[in-house]
């Protein structure tokens, strides 16, 4: 079987030099007239990694080219630069360490904005983390790796844009945002905070990059969030409507294909990371950047090669309200002794990643770029799972793993969410077009989690953050701990008051009081699923 980014061009390539050569940067011109061109004139680019070369066609493959090298990830350009904004959180150090040792040449930018929010609600990293000197000096004694790191505030776009200079990534990825829904709910100040930095950072990069690397890919983690839980059941579409999707109104009928998919945040924190998604798909269209956007799933565990090669390698893990996703939360909650605390019915469905799987898709992203203009996006998802399942899940591995008998707590969800819908989320692109394979399962990545948490130091530290996990922080605004609804052990609770509904033809159980209109019919399209582009079509 072909390597998935074998056949790729230099024209996905960054070392590919466009600029000169190539004018489709200048207003007005159509995708149409630059093929026209091509056919007749011929395309012709330079190499920045091979000058002897020449202006030349770009149509050297992947796998005919020197430089790009056959890894286990596919075919990845050597020593490949790659600069990660923020290098110092949880995935950001967890791919920094990843990407170095298969070679890339890892920059860094950090303002350890995610320390200070953290001990800014008192809570702490319950793995404990080193400062990034000792991690740099341990990445270098136990991996053998080199990581250039400077410390900057993204939203300095002088000192990004010097180091971006200096560096010249060939590739950005860009996870230097502030990541929390419940932190971006607190109040005004912390909304403001959430948005100003991530909106105000991403678009001030958009425009260092035009300036500095326009070649380069950006690779940006969104998150599954922003299109929310269509209570249609709509598939949740990988950025974009399929090239078969019509809309039906009044009598008349359209083509969707190609257009955004409706956005639907569910806190101030998405909505940030929807107002990114425009801004990104603007830039790709008026200056032909190139970007992955990653509709993440919700992120767990702590495990990859790397990180736990040593204790000064480990990346953090947060179980506070604030900064703890759910399933961290669950593992650490049982650790304690606490039930778990299920928000609402449970009933809620959301996509999940390991963390080990997710570093797997970033690096696969990476090491096959999009086109010049290429606006893409992934659902990155290995799982969906509703919310008591996971708790059910995570109570069988602590008592038949780890002897520790938990129980569940349904406790009043302090979120504006449903907790029963339909969810339908399509995940194509990682396995079709990246050779994606999860290759942990919910069960394994708990079961190393309950591993490293029950060691003493960071039971300690578990112990320490205890009264930050169950939640005061409401969307309403209110401020006050959530009550405890009903507490019950694993595996006795049968759902009551339920009834079966039908929606989008799948029969789900939902409470006697949720008004969700029932036996909605929307024709159901299976042809397959051509991409079209309508960036294309606008230019
Ligand atoms: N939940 C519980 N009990 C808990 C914590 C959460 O039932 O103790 C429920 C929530 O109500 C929610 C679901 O679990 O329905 C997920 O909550 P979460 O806190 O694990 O994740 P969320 O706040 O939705 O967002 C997180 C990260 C964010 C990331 C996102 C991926 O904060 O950075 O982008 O996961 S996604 O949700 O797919 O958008």
């Amino acid at each position: 079987m072909k390597v998935h980014n074998a056949e790729k061009t230099c024209w996905n390539c960054p070392a590919a030099i466009l600029k000169g050569n190539i004018d489709f940067r200048a207003c007005g011109q159509s995708l149409e007239a630059i093929r026209k061109r091509i056919e007749t004139e011929g395309l012709m680019i330079e190499c920045a990694r091979q000058p002897d070369l020449g202006r030349f066609e770009p149509t050297i493959t992947f796998e005919e080219c020197p430089e790009w090298r056959l890894t286990e990830y596919g075919y990845l350009l050597e020593n490949m630069k790659v600069m990660i904004l923020g290098i110092d959180g949880y995935l950001g150090w967890t791919l920094a360490l990843k990407l170095a040792s298969l070679g890339c040449e890892v920059s860094g930018v950090d303002n350890f904005t995610r320390r200070r929010c953290v001990e800014e609600r008192r809570s702490l990293s319950v793995v404990p983390i080193a400062s990034m000197d000792e991690r740099l000096e341990a990445a270098r004694e136990i991996l053998g790796v080199e990581i250039n790191f400077r410390e900057i505030d993204i939203l300095d776009w002088q000192r990004l844009g010097r180091f971006m200079r200096e560096v010249e990534p060939e590739a950005i990825v860009h996870y230097g945002e502030i990541p929390s829904a419940p932190y971006s709910m607190i109040d005004c100040d912390h909304a403001v905070h959430v948005q100003y930095n991530n909106v105000i950072g991403t678009l001030r990069l958009l425009f260092l990059m035009r300036e500095i690397v326009p070649e380069a890919s950006l690779i940006k983690l969104g998150t599954l969030g922003e299109y929310g839980s269509p209570l249609t059941g709509r598939p949740l579409f990988e950025g974009m409507f399929p090239a078969d999707a019509v809309l039906l109104w009044g009598g008349r009928k359209w083509s969707l294909g190609g257009e955004l998919t409706p956005r639907d945040p569910v806190s101030f924190y998405h909505v940030s990371k929807v107002q990114d998604t425009f801004n990104i798909y603007e830039a790709c269209k008026y200056w032909w950047l190139r970007s992955y956007d990653i509709m993440q799933g919700v992120i767990y565990g702590v495990h990859t090669d790397q990180v736990a090669a040593d204790p000064r390698l480990r990346t953090r893990l947060d179980v506070d309200e604030w900064f703890g996703t759910v399933v961290n939360r669950f593992v650490a909650q049982a650790i304690l002794g606490m039930p778990l605390t299920v928000y609402g019915e449970g009933n809620q469905i959301r996509g999940f990643i390991a963390l080990e799987d997710a570093m797997e898709c970033m690096t696969r992203l990476i090491s096959s770029p999009p086109e010049p203009g290429q606006y893409d996006v992934v659902n990155q998802v290995s799982g969906l799972y509703k919310i008591n399942d996971l708790a059910e899940t995570v109570a069988t591995v602590a008592s038949e793993k780890f002897d520790i008998e938990v129980k569940i707590q349904r406790v009043e969800n302090p979120r504006v969410e449903a907790d029963v819908h339909p969810f339908e989320v399509v995940s194509e692109n990682l396995p079709n077009l990246f050779g994606f394979r999860p290759k942990v399962t919910l069960e394994e990545e708990i079961t190393r989690m309950f591993e490293l948490l029950t060691q003493p130091h960071i039971r300690e530290r578990l112990r320490k953050v205890a009264h930050l996990v169950k939640p005061r922080t409401w969307w309403s605004g209110e401020k006050r701990l959530v009550e405890t609804i009903e507490v019950y052990a694993p595996g006795t609770k049968r759902p009551s008051g339920y009834r079966p509904v039908l929606i989008t033809g799948k029969e789900l159980e939902v409470p006697i009081s949720t008004p969700i209109r029932e036996e909605i019919e929307v024709p159901l399209n299976d042809p397959p699923r051509e991409k079209v582009k309508k960036n294309d079509a606008d230019r």
